[in-house]
């Protein structure tokens, strides 16, 4: 019991420091779908947030996904919503990454 009860005090403060933490990212769009308000992205290492992955943003407002297609690079500033929420607040699309 002792340990359930710190570890949710753990929980707890890990919540109140997370939330509305912003981060800024790039990536790939894979997919986007206005109907669910989201956008399936690839992007890099987001600082200070998580790696390099695939995964799926929501947005607050679905004109944010306008212009916005399946295969453009984007830039994008996100929010942290605890516990698992991750929604894209700006996005823009950047020209795409110089061959290597
Ligand atoms: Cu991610």
């Amino acid at each position: 019991m002792k340990r359930l009860a710190s570890a949710s005090l753990i929980f707890l403060f890990a919540c109140s420091t997370w939330a509305g933490r912003t981060g800024e990212g790039e990536g790939e769009v894979l997919g986007v779908s206005p109907e669910s308000k989201s956008v399936l992205i690839h992007h890099g290492e987001i600082k200070d947030m998580m790696g390099e992955m695939t995964m799926e943003f929501t947005v607050d407002d679905a004109s944010l996904l306008k212009g916005v297609k399946q295969g453009d690079r984007v830039h994008f500033t996100l929010e942290q919503r605890p516990p698992f929420d991750y929604v894209i607040l700006k996005m823009t699309v950047i020209p795409p990454a110089p061959a290597q």
